[in-house]
């Protein structure tokens, strides 16, 4: 089954939108195998963040991901990924369509509340860097049979 990692930035935790950003994957049908409430480490941010090390807003971005908790979580389910994505909306949250949580709750584009790994590989190597094994719990839900055919 498809996995793929999410968190919750500093602003959807300081929001108090944990609940809120959680409900919207839970009812969408999708399972969650892996959460934590943590502060991350510059390292960390650096390493997640690789790929913008070029980019004029990447020192901001590092600060501010490093500036207060985030929720980090791992989510499963036929199609996660590119549905998580949908869910969550465009990176620009002034071009998030209405509905998406960055459309819902943001405007700006340094506070767009959640990240969600892009593809496959991305969310592979995301769910790796922030999670050790042994934090993932594999379960059924007991509703599965109601939500896949
Ligand atoms: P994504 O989060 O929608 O996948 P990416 O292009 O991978 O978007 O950018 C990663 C993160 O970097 C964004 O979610 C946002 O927090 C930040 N970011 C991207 N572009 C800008 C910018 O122009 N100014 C400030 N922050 C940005």
């Amino acid at each position: 089954m498809e996995r793929t990692f999410l968190a919750i930035k500093p602003d959807g935790v300081q929001r108090k939108l944990v609940g809120e950003i959680i409900r919207r994957f839970e009812t969408k049908g999708f399972t969650l195998v892996g959460l934590k409430l943590m502060n991350v480490s510059r390292e960390l941010a650096e390493t997640h963040y690789g790929v913008h090390r070029e980019r004029p807003f990447f020192a901001g971005l590092v600060d501010f991901i490093t500036s207060a908790p985030v929720v980090a979580m791992v989510w499963e389910g036929e199609g996660v990924i590119a549905s998580a994505r949908k869910i969550i909306g465009a990176t620009n949250p002034l071009n998030s369509e209405p509905g998406t949580i960055r459309g819902d709750f943001g405007v700006n584009v340094g506070r767009n509340l959640i990240h969600g790994s892009d593809a496959p590989e991305t969310a592979q190597q995301e769910v790796s860097l922030w999670f050790k094994d042994e934090e993932l719990v594999n379960w059924q839900p007991a509703l599965l049979s109601w939500i896949h055919e």
